[in-house]
């Protein structure tokens, strides 16, 4: 990642130095040395990081060829392009289950590795990501055409974070099989999330957590 953007990684590995030695002096006794441990732990795993990432997209992965061009459609800023083909494959029969996964999720993890490579800017990240979310809206036909026959779930992700894709899949993936869901979206602060299962009466509480917001808003 430091590479793709003209960082040497032994400016990193000074950094750390540094913030090793800095930490040993300020921090007293053991919360010193289970710092100074950490650190030590992170310099000696450095070299060992790939220079590349390889692709999230894999030409044998199923839809492949699907994945690749809803992708291309997005990069080219042509969401309609990348909604059609999704809608025309949903009402060709294919399972909104497998769209989400082999479609979405792989271009998603994709986009983070382009823009983690200095590939792509924020601005385009943001762009595919909104366009992701918009045309999993518009398969809500099929997410909500299941007779109820389950529980109740909250889905939600912890405060501070922000990917609430991923988590909104689980929560339509308990729809489809009948679940009555209760989808918070992203970041939702912990007395909200326990007083919502409560109102709710929910069997399920899912929650996602893929970045820890910083300690006053967790
Ligand atoms: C889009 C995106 C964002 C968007 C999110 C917008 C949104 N509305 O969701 C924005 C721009 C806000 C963002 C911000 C950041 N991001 Co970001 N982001 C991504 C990206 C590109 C895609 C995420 C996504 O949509 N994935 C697709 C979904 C479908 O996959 P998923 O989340 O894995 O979910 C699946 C499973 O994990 C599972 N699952 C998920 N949750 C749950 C919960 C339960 C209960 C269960 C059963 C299953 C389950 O089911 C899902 C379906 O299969 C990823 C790349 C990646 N590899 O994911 C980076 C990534 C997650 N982001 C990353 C980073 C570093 C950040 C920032 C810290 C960047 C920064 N410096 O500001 C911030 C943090 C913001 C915050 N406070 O949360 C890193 C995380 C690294 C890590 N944790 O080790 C990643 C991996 C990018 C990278 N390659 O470095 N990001």
């Amino acid at each position: 990642m430091l590479g793709k953007r003209n960082i040497p990684v032994e400016d990193l590995a000074r950094h750390l130095e540094l913030t090793r030695t800095v930490l040993g002096e300020m921090l007293a006794g053991d919360t010193g040395a289970l710092a100074v441990e950490y650190v030590s732990a992170g310099l000696a795993q450095l070299q060992s990081f790939p220079v590349d990432l390889p692709t999230c997209l894999h030409e044998d992965a199923p839809h492949a060829g699907m994945a690749f061009e809803y992708l291309d459609a997005l990069r080219k800023g042509e969401r309609h392009v990348a909604s059609k083909l999704v809608l025309d494959a949903a009402a060709n029969g294919t399972p909104v289950r497998e769209l989400y996964l082999h479609v979405f999720q792989a271009a998603q993890y994709e986009v983070g590795r382009l823009w983690q490579t200095n590939q792509m800017t924020v601005a385009e990240e943001h762009y595919c990501t909104a366009a992701t979310q918009l045309i999993m809206s518009q398969l809500y036909p099929y997410v909500f055409a299941s007779e109820k026959t389950g529980g109740t779930l909250v889905a939600t992700c912890v405060a501070g974070d922000l990917h609430e894709i991923g988590i909104r899949m689980v929560t339509d993936f308990f729809e489809m099989d009948g679940w009555n869901t209760y989808y918070l979206g992203a970041s939702t602060p912990a007395q909200a999330v326990v007083d919502t299962v409560v109102q709710q009466q929910a069997q399920v509480l899912a929650i996602s957590a893929t970045n820890l917001g910083p300690p006053a808003r967790r």
